[in-house]
């Protein structure tokens, strides 16, 4: 089925309301998510081939801000042969958690998913070999960010991964100046209109607080992360994995 197309901007608007993921974000999120995040596709399978590499048995993979799941069912797709496999997915959108619910059950597979409609700061996290937030850490209130990622790291096993992804600023301004701008130019060319692209820049402003690289390099190494690198970038969107280290270490 052909997603349906995204237009919530196309018109112009007597005053811009701060962004929220409600139903009518969940009709269109695939269509959004896709024209509007460079690299999306290519970071959903790099989820697959790390997830297939460090899944452990008899452990839990979460999806921290799993929206419609993608990630939850491109991990799900590589562990049907890891013993004792649970997936768990967490949305604070009752919209997206009812919708992702469908989509989880629409495919066939031997592992349990489990999805919960809640705020990733609360939510239950433990035995975790790998902990996904695939754009997600950018919507949690930014003095909230190093306890939500301590306690990522608290909930994984030795050995265990955080998969992070983030939109991102540069301190250089000249060269955020030019990240901005090729993102734009990437979703014009997937069709969005300069009212669309400005609109919708007015409503996420107040919701989406961004971080620079150097920022989320120091939270990860401040929580105990023995490893973290950036595995993908496409101008300023960013995907980083971040190992906790192994009983070897
Ligand atoms: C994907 N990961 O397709 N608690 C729970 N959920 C939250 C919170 C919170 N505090 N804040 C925001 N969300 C997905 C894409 S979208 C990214 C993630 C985007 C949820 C929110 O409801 C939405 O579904 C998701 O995080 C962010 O790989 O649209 O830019």
């Amino acid at each position: 089925m052909t997603p349906k197309r995204d237009a919530i901007f196309s018109e112009p608007l007597t005053a811009v309301a701060d962004f929220v993921f409600d139903a009518n974000v969940v009709e269109v999120f695939p269509d959004m998510i896709n024209r509007s995040v460079p690299g999306y596709p290519s970071i959903l399978h790099g989820i697959g081939q790390l997830t297939k590499r460090y899944a452990q048995p008899q452990s839990r993979l979460y999806d921290l801000g799993c929206s419609l799941g993608a990630a939850t069912l491109a991990m799900r797709n590589v562990v049907a042969t890891v013993n004792d496999i649970e997936i768990i997915g967490v949305d604070n959108s009752p919209a997206m958690v009812k919708r992702c619910q469908l989509h989880v059950q629409g495919y066939k597979s031997q592992v349990p998913v489990t999805i919960r409609c809640e705020d990733v700061q609360t939510t239950e996290l433990s035995n975790a070999s790998v902990i996904v937030m695939n754009f997600t850490l950018q919507f949690v209130p930014p003095e909230q960010r190093d306890a939500l990622i301590q306690r990522i790291y608290s909930a994984l096993k030795p050995g265990g991964i955080l998969l992070l992804a983030e939109k991102f600023h540069s301190s250089d301004t000249a060269m955020d100046a030019t990240l901005i701008d090729l993102h734009h130019e990437f979703k014009r060319a997937n069709g969005y209109s300069e009212l669309e692209i400005s609109q919708k820049r007015a409503a996420i402003e107040n919701v989406m607080r961004i971080d620079t690289l150097e920022r989320h390099h120091e939270r990860l190494q401040q929580a105990g992360f023995a490893h973290h690198q950036v595995w993908f970038q496409c101008y300023n969107f960013a995907a980083m994995l971040a190992v906790k280290a192994g009983t070897e270490q």
